[in-house]
């Protein structure tokens, strides 16, 4: 039903033909992308603009001892050399973190990690900065380095953190979560049990466009702008303001067209302080944009948890019980990206898409010479980690007993009528219909005719074996509510402002920021929707915070649960006051005018033919307002989410395995999501499919690998594989719909769901191929000589 009161909708809407809420409207963005025309930070040309390049350290740990200018100074060109000793002068050296860690910007003191800025060069042309840069000669005493999590715990580990106080080791933190004691006991009594250990590898997101800035300080209105890759321009202008002691208003971010995110540009990084810096103190614009390996080898890197995994069953498949133990690496410094009361992320979401009673999680994380971070990249906040663990567990359980591991997951789902679901470690689903999503994923899948065929292959001993993977996984998108999350102290909310303007059409500007999602198209849409205007005639602008309403920015999904809800609850505010409006212009009482989302016109109850275009109305809001109205026509909403969304899907994943060579090869790929209603099916599809190709790309090729004196030997696109058009399947993509009940147009997120469901989808796969020969789990990247040494141990190589 129509919702007046902002109750969600069913997905019945097809857009009525302006391009609203259902319709694929072609990205509005997409002209510039494609015609050249996109303005990304390395594209800004300023007059008298300066180049930077960092010097970055060779040494994963080690102290510096002296850093000579002299030569780079000489460098015909070079302007100005920074080391920490000059940015302690302006307070600069250090950073915050957004998790309350203090970061170097500069090296101060001793290096903890490979590729750490050590040093800035300050050129008229960048190439003269990179020559500079490489005449900057810094003296290092070397210290053994720590790269690995469990020995960076051992008692003779090298000490990388001696720059806090009182520090004595390499733990950084402890966490937990559930009823330990309920859980041991649900342990020692369940008839069965099983347990698997599990590394969920470092990842790198990898941007096509690496990280840069242009910092520009204008000495005549004492402003900072700060052009630079950000998906959180608010909070990183208020970050900006804390740490340089420039009054919030004197500084401005633009965060222009982004060239990809994944969460990598979440963060603050040093080189986005040190170009800000460089231009306050040379009074010039000042440009830093990374290389490739700069941006995998020193920025948020993602994962690494190393999980153990246990569950508790009856001899039928019941799940009683699950119990999770972490060791997580953080880097060098704890900087990971997530709102700051959930030190885990939102890792304690690991029972899953199922009715489990008991579950105890533990955590300990530690410090390494290793590049900080540990969250990002389309993670939404570890549950990644989470889902990789329950949906790997709930098919090691399978194959204990035996059971079908669609049938397991069928008979453990939290069940349709349960919701609003609390979960024993404290989420609250908003709403499900898991079994659904599954059923005509199965069907999509031909699950029983592939089970046939693999038996076949199995009896006949082919050369080429077959394995069947299924993920039934439930994400949790859209942080807030502002009461429990935050990023560095600022509660999580988001907003929307939309003006109409005289001739009728309209800007609406949010606090979100796209990083390649849709969002010049998919907000324009919820507006269409709930206005009756044309999609065309409404323009998204965001990433300027001189114009843009305050937003915690896009990540974790929650561009569409929070700014989403934001641009309808503005846009049900302008039509309120388009009532008035209406009722004036049509010469009838304000309590008679009715809206018709189908026609998207106003007009007199009981009389259709007296009816109204918002496009009338917006002529009258400043060409005839009513007497007692205030002109203009215009809302903002700063949006509080009550709660997070949950969307989920079932992914089957089919793969073949040559026993000869260990290659693994993707014979059919089913993803059936469920993100509520849906704004735009093909910007979905579009998010599904990239998704799905970073899951392929976590399972068969990612890592972000290191040698005992700690050279990062996976931080290059020689080395850190990215899945090409060649590893990648035709999708087979199918949906349901389970609108969101506390979302006002009842949608949920969708853009981090793919990658988070994939990967334990294609695990389970390879393992079934080998589950006869009593393989119970392969590592990821699971590349041919992983699942070589695999089939081996089975006994199934040829
Ligand atoms: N959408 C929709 N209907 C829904 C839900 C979403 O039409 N029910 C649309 C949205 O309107 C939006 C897109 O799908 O255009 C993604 O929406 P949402 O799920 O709200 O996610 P965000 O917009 O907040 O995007 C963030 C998410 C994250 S956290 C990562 S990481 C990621 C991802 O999006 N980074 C991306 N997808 C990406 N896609 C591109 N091209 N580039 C990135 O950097
Ligand atoms: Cu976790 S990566 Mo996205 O939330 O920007």
């Amino acid at each position: 039903a129509e919702a007046e009161d902002g109750g969600p909708q069913p997905e019945k809407h097809c857009g009525h033909g302006r391009g609203g809420m259902g319709e694929e409207v072609k990205r509005k963005e997409d002209q510039r992308f494609i015609t050249g025309r996109g303005n990304y930070v390395d594209d800004i040309k300023k007059p008298g603009m300066l180049h930077c390049e960092l010097v970055r350290s060779p040494h994963a740990h080690a102290r510096i001892e002296n850093i000579d200018k002299s030569r780079a100074l000489d460098v015909d060109g070079v302007v100005a050399v920074l080391t920490a000793e000059d940015l302690l002068e302006y307070d600069l050296a250090t950073m915050p973190t957004l998790m309350d860690d203090t970061q170097d910007v500069l090296v101060n003191d001793k290096v903890k990690f490979q590729s750490q800025e050590v040093a800035a060069v300050i050129a008229t042309d960048r190439y003269t900065a990179k020559d500079g840069s490489q005449k900057v000669v810094v003296d290092y005493d070397v210290l053994d380095p720590v790269v690995d999590a469990e020995k960076a715990l051992e008692d003779d580990a090298p000490l990388i953190r001696d720059d806090i106080e009182g520090q004595e080791d390499n733990h950084c933190l402890d966490w937990e979560t559930g009823d330990e004691e309920a859980t041991a006991e649900a342990f020692d009594e369940a008839p069965v049990t099983v347990k698997e250990q599990m590394l969920y590898q470092r990842l790198h997101p990898a941007p096509i466009e690496t990280c840069g800035a242009v910092g520009d300080f204008d000495p005549g209105k004492d402003k900072l702008t700060v052009h630079m890759t950000s998906q959180a321009p608010h909070i990183h202008r208020t970050l900006f303001s804390q740490v340089s002691g420039i009054p919030e208003h004197k500084v401005r971010i633009v965060s222009p067209d982004v060239g990809g995110g994944f969460g990598n540009k979440v963060p603050i990084y040093p080189g986005y302080v040190v170009a800000a810096a460089a231009s306050y103190v040379l009074e010039q614009p000042v440009k830093w944009v990374e290389e490739r390996s700069e941006n995998i080898q020193s920025t948020g890197f993602a994962r690494d948890y190393d999980m153990q995994g246990e569950l508790a069953a009856t001899e039928d498949g019941e799940i009683l019980a699950v119990r999770t133990d972490v060791l997580a690496d953080h880097g060098a410094y704890n900087a990971v990206a997530q709102p700051s009361k959930f030190p885990a992320g939102f890792f304690n979401i690991f029972t899953g898409s199922y009715d489990i009673d008991t579950a105890y999680g533990s955590l300990t994380a530690a410090y390494t010479n290793t590049a900080p971070g540990g969250v990002a990249y389309r993670c939404s906040f570890r549950v990644t980690e989470a889902v990789y663990l329950i949906e790997r567990m709930v098919k090691v359980l399978a194959d204990e007993l035996e059971m079908d591991p669609a049938e397991i997951r069928r008979k453990n789902f939290i069940q349709p009528e349960q919701f609003p679901y609390e979960s024993s470690t404290g989420w609250n689903y908003d709403s499900g219909d898991y079994e659904k999503a599954l059923d005509l994923a199965l069907e999509m899948a031909d699950y029983d005719d592939y089970r046939e065929e693999q038996q076949r292959r199995i009896d006949e001993d082919d050369d080429k074996l077959l394995g069947i993977g299924i993920s039934s996984f439930t994400e949790v998108v859209g942080a807030g509510p502002g009461k429990t999350c935050d990023i560095a102290g600022v509660e999580m909310f988001d907003s929307a402002e939309i003006r109409v303007h005289p001739t009728g059409n309209a800007t609406v500007r949010v606090g979100v920021q796209t990083q390649g999602q849709g969002h010049e198209t998919t907000f324009a849409q919820i507006v269409a929707e709930e206005l009756g205007m044309n999609v065309d005639d409404i323009t998204v602008e965001h990433g300027d915070t001189d114009t843009d309403p305050y937003g915690l920015g896009t990540y974790g999904s929650r561009s569409t649960p929070v700014a989403g809800a934001a641009a309808a609850v503005a846009s049900r505010k302008v039509r309120e006051k388009a009532k008035a409006i209406a009722a004036n212009e049509l010469e009838a009482a304000e309590e008679d005018i009715a809206w018709d989302r189908e026609s998207g016109e106003f007009h007199v109850a009981g009389a259709p033919d007296r009816s109204i275009t918002i496009t009338e109305i917006a002529a009258g809001a400043y060409m005839n307002k009513p007497a007692g109205e205030d002109p203009g026509l215009e809302a903002v909403n700063y949006y509080d989410p009550p709660e997070m969304t949950y969307p989920f899907g079932s992914y089957i994943v089919i793969v073949e395995i040559d026993r000869e060579t260990g290659e693994v090869e993707f014979e059919k790929f089913v993803a059936v999501d469920d993100c509520g209603n849906r704004i735009n099916p093909m910007i979905i599809e579009g998010q599904i499919h990239g998704g799905l190709a970073q899951g392929i790309g976590t399972a068969m090729l990612e890592h972000v690998t290191f040698d005992d004196n700690g050279n990062v030997t996976g931080g290059d696109f020689m080395n850190y594989l990215l899945p090409t058009s060649m590893e990648i399947p035709e999708f087979e993509t199918g949906h349901t719909v389970t609108p969101s009940p506390h979302h006002p147009i009842g949608a949920k997120g969708v853009g981090e769901s793919p990658t988070v469901g994939s990967p334990p989808a294609i695990v389970n796969a390879v393992v079934d191929a080998m589950a006869h020969g009593g393989i119970s789990h392969v590592e990821m990247p699971m590349t041919p000589d992983v699942v070589w040494e695999k089939l081996d141990e089975a006994g199934l190589s040829m």
